[in-house]
Parts: structure tokens; sequence; C-alpha cells
């Protein structure tokens, strides 16, 4: 059942998507993919599907990629005002016997600093690191622009925009990070963002922050 979701999972990536497929222990992981991203973008998300054959749960806990200052897991949400925040996930479940996607509008890999241009065809080699299956190699293979990238955008709290500010690089702290990813991705003149500082509550990061009146806290799953 697992191998046919999976299976189907690859098969609706869309056209010019090929898809590829990595296993370690009872996970696999199908299709690791980056949607080319805009030229001169300093940040690309990316995307994968996960399937637990096994009868253990495993965890997603570490990302790491060379062609990145910084490897982070991410969600998005849409509140049901159409207000649309991120946060950043220390950790991914995958239930046993369970599908897990990463796609747009939800759960993504985030590589921001990019050190090297993406394109198109490329294989991009990144470590995953599983909690009980352990490290292992992937590669990210950069597919067509599409709707992976149109799914990104709409971190923009202010309406989608995707404005490319600097990221943070490697050596910050997790809240200075998270900090600078909100700001980087929310704050425009027009609507300053507040964020609160961002506290780490064991695995669980939060971050409030306040724009143009409206507010939340912008919560990873735990
Ligand atoms: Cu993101």
């Amino acid at each position: 059942m697992n191998r046919i979701l999976a299976l189907l999972a690859a098969l609706m990536l869309g056209t010019g998507a090929v898809a590829h497929e990595f296993t370690i222990g009872t996970l696999q992981i199908v299709h690791p993919n980056m949607p080319t991203p805009f030229a001169g973008a300093k940040s690309a998300a990316g995307y994968m599907t996960l399937v637990n054959t096994g009868a253990e749960p495993d965890r997603l806990i570490g990302v790491t990629a060379d062609f990145a200052d910084m490897a982070m897991l991410h969600e998005s949400t849409t509140d049901a005002n159409g207000v649309a925040t991120m946060a950043h996930v220390t950790a991914l479940e995958i239930p046993a016997g369970e599908t897990v996607a990463l796609q747009p509008g939800g759960y993504h890999i985030m590589f921001m600093g990019l050190t090297q241009v993406p394109v198109e065809g490329d294989l991009l080699p990144v470590t995953l690191t599983f909690e009980k299956a352990g490290p292992v190699k992937v590669e990210f293979k950069v597919d067509p622009p599409g709707a992976g990238e149109k799914g990104h955008d709409q971190h923009g709290a202010a309406g989608g925009q995707d404005r490319q500010a600097p990221m943070p690089t490697a050596g910050m702290t997790v809240p200075k990070a998270i900090t600078a990813v909100l700001t980087a991705r929310f704050d425009t003149p027009e609507a300053p963002l507040t964020v609160e500082p961002v506290t780490v509550q064991g695995k669980v990061a939060v971050a409030g922050w306040s724009q143009d009146g409206r507010g939340g806290r912008a919560l990873p799953h735990g």
C-alpha cells in the first residue's frame, strides 16, 4: 500500500519531473526535488515524499547541504483569514506504515544562502539525518520551475511576495536565525514586522510576530 502511495506521489509531480528515490532501512525517500529557483535567488525550497514501510516511527531530525549556508525544515500554513505563516520545524515524524509529503504550502526543506546556482537537471547532494535510520545521502533533483516555487512564495505574509532578502548564515543561534528569516521574508517598509523574542522550548521554537495590526505565533508542530 505504501509502495503504491509512493509511486502515486511520484507520478503526480507533473510534467518534466522524473522520479527517483533512495532507501535507508525501512524508509523510502521519493523524488527529493527543488523547483529551479528564480535567477539571483538566495534561497530555494526542496520537496520530497517520505515513506515508512516499517513497524516503528522515525523522525527526520537534520538536513545538511554543501551548496547552501544553512538548510532547515519549514512548515507553511495558512489560517482562516488567508494569512500565511511559516515556522521552523526541528523534527518531522514519519509514523510507522505512513507516508509524509513535503510539498508546496506545507512542509519543505529551505536551503538558505545558496553558494551555487541550481540549474535544471542538476543533482544536488544533501544529507538527511533520521533519528533511528541515521544519516543518508540523497540527491535533490533540480526540476523545472513550477508550482513548488509558487507555493513557497506564500511565505510572504503581505500577499505572497518573495523579495529574496539576505538569508541568515551558518553560525547563528536558532532564535537569531528564525528572527532573521521571519524579518527577511515578511518585513516591508509599509508594514514593518515585529518579531518578539524567539524562545526554544525543548525541541520546539516559538516565534511571536505582529504586523499591520495582526499578530500571531509561528509555531512548529512539535
Ligand atoms: Cu521556507
